[in-house]
C-alpha cells in the first residue's frame, strides 16, 4: 500500500474534505504493515473500497417556526460499510455540519463499532440544523421532518441510527415517534430510545462510563488508579456527564468542564448535586457552562479552554480538533499521564504525534468512546429478544467490553520497548475483521 498516492487520489476526489482525509490518513499510517502481510487485501482492493461509502443519502428539511416562518435544513446520511453488521452510528444537529465531518465520523465508526465486539457496521448522519435557542414544539418539528425521508432507509436489520451532539433523549423520542407512524412498526430502529419504549438502561451514562473504565485500563498498566487523581474534562454534555459521574464514583476529583464560552474550574471538585447541575446546563439549550461558575461560586475562565489545568488525567469529551499541540504541550508539562478521547478525534494529529513522542497513555476516541454504541448494541440485543436487562448487567457487559478493546489494543499495538501505541492498535484490531468479513463476502 503506498499511503500519499491513495491520499493523493482521494484529496482529488473529496477535495476540501479535511476530517474526513484526516481520519482516512490516521487509519491508513496505521494499517499499512498488516495491509502488507496479507497479499490478497491489496488484490481485492479492501483500501479503495473500505474508504468510499457505500452510499450517502442528501435531502432537504424543511420544517415551520413558531412563528409560521418555513427554514430548511440539510439532512445526510452516510451508510459506510456493513460487513459486519447493519449500518451503525449516531445523527448530530450542528450548524458545523457536513458532508466530511459525517464523512469522518462514518469512517471511524466502521473500526469502533468493530472493535466492540458485537455485529455493527458504520454508519453516521445528521443535519446543520441548530438546535439551540429553539423550541421544544420546534425541535419536534424538525425531527418529524427529517424523518420523513430518512426512513426509507433505515431498519432494525438494516440501519440503526442513535444520537451524537445535539441529538439526545428528547430528539430519539420525535424521530422514533415519527418512524413508527410511518412504518406502521414498533421495532429497535433507533437506539437511546427512553426506558418505557425499548431504551436500556445505562444507554446515557454508557459513553462517558466506558470511557473512564477505558482510561483505568490503561492506568492499571503504569499501576495506577484514579483514586486521589485530578481530572479535566471539556465539554459538559452527555458525555462528559457521564464521565465526570464515573471519575468521581472511582475516587477521582473533577476540576474543570467547559463549553463553547469558556472553561469553569472548580477546586472543590465536580460531584453530587453539580454533576446533576450539568444535565439541566445541557437541557437549557444555550451552551453555556458560564452559569456553574456563578452559582456555586467557582471560577469562569471566558474564551479559554480547559487543557491550561494542572491535571493527572485528562478527557476531552466535546468535540473534533479541539486539543492542539500547544494544548498537549502545556498538559504534559504540567504533568498529565493520560489522555483518553471520550469525543470522537478532539486531538489533533500534531497533538497526538507529541503525547506518543512522551510516551503518555493516550486512547483514541474509537477504542475509549464505544462505550456508548456498544451499549447501543446492548439495546439492540434487548429489543431483539424483547427483554430488559437490569442497570447491574448492561454496566457489567458494558465494563467487560472496554476491557476486551483494550486488551486488543494491547495485542496489536505493543511495541519492543513495552510501550503500548493504543491509535495503532485500535486501527489494526479494528480493521482486521471488517476486511476480513469483506474478504470472505466477495466483491460487492
Ligand atoms: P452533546 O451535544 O451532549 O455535547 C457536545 C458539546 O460539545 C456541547 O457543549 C457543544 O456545544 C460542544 N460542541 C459541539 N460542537 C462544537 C464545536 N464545533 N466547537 C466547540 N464546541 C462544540 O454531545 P455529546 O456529549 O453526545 O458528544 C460529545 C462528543 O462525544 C462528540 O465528539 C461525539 O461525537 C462523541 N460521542 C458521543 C457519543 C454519544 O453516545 N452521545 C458516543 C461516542 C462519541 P455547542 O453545541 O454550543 O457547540
Ligand atoms: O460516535 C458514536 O459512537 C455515537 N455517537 C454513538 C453511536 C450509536 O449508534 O450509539
Amino acid at each position: 500500500m503506498n499511503v500519499e498516492k491513495i491520499m493523493n487520489d482521494l484529496e482529488k476526489k473529496h477535495p476540501g474534505e479535511v476530517e474526513y482525509l484526516q481520519a482516512v490518513r490516521e487509519v491508513l499510517e496505521s494499517i499499512e504493515e498488516v495491509y502488507n502481510e496479507n497479499p490478497q487485501f491489496e488484490k481485492l482492493g479492501i483500501i479503495e473500497r473500505i474508504v468510499e461509502p457505500d452510499r450517502v443519502l442528501t435531502f432537504k428539511v424543511p420544517w415551520v417556526d413558531d412563528h409560521g416562518k418555513v427554514h430548511v435544513n440539510i439532512g445526510y446520511r452516510v451508510q459506510f460499510n456493513n460487513a459486519i453488521g447493519p449500518y451503525k452510528g449516531g445523527l448530530r444537529f450542528h450548524p458545523s455540519v457536513n458532508l466530511s465531518i459525517l464523512k469522518f465520523l462514518g469512517f471511524e465508526q466502521i473500526f469502533k463499532n468493530s472493535l466492540t465486539t458485537l455485529p455493527m457496521g458504520g454508519g453516521k448522519g445528521g443535519s446543520d440544523f441548530d438546535p439551540k435557542g429553539k423550541s421544544d414544539a420546534e425541535i419536534m418539528r424538525f425531527c418529524q421532518s427529517f424523518m420523513l425521508e430518512l426512513w426509507k432507509i433505515i431498519g432494525p436489520e438494516t440501519d440503526v441510527p442513535a444520537g451524537d451532539i445535539g441529538v439526545g433523549g428528547r430528539e430519539i423520542g420525535y424521530l422514533y415517534g415519527m418512524y413508527k407512524k410511518l412504518a406502521q412498526e414498533h421495532t429497535g430502529v433507533l437506539t437511546g430510545k427512553g426506558l418505557k419504549w425499548g431504551g436500556s438502561l445505562i444507554r446515557p451514562e454508557a459513553t462517558g462510563f466506558g470511557c473512564v473504565y477505558f482510561a483505568q485500563e490503561m492506568l492499571k498498566t503504569r499501576e495506577e488508579s484514579f483514586e486521589g487523581k485530578t481530572v479535566v474534562v471539556s465539554g459538559f454534555g452527555n458525555v462528559a456527564w457521564g464521565a465526570v459521574t464515573k471519575v468521581t464514583q472511582l475516587g477521582g476529583k473533577v476540576v474543570a468542564i467547559s463549553g463553547p464560552d469558556g472553561y469553569v474550574y472548580d477546586k472543590d471538585g465536580i460531584s453530587g448535586e453539580k454533576i446533576d447541575y450539568m444535565l439541566h446546563l445541557r437541557a437549557t439549550n444555550e451552551d453555556i457552562v458560564k452559569p456553574y461558575a456563578l452559582k456555586f461560586g467557582a471560577e469562569f475562565h471566558a474564551g479559554k479552554k480547559p487543557w491550561e489545568v494542572k491535571c493527572d488525567v485528562a478527557l476531552p469529551c466535546a468535540t473534533q480538533n479541539e486539543l492542539n499541540k500547544e494544548d498537549a504541550e502545556m498538559l504534559i508539562k504540567n504533568g498529565c499521564i493520560c489522555i483518553c478521547e471520550g469525543a470522537n478525534m478532539p486531538c489533533t494529529p500534531e497533538a497526538v504525534e507529541v503525547i506518543l513522542e512522551h510516551k503518555l497513555l493516550f486512547a483514541p476516541g474509537k477504542a475509549a468512546n464505544a462505550g456508548g454504541v456498544a451499549t447501543s448494541g446492548l439495546e439492540m440485543s434487548q429489543n431483539s429478544m424483547k427483554l430488559s436487562w437490569s442497570r447491574e448487567e448492561v454496566d457489567r457487559r458494558l465494563h467487560e467490553i472496554m476491557c476486551n478493546i483494550h486488551e486488543a489494543c494491547v495485542k496489536y499495538g505493543k511495541d519492543e520497548t513495552g510501550y503500548v501505541n493504543y491509535v495503532k492498535g485500535a486501527n489494526i484490531a479494528g480493521f482486521l475483521k471488517v476486511a476480513e468479513a469483506m474478504v470472505e463476502q466477495g466483491i460487492i
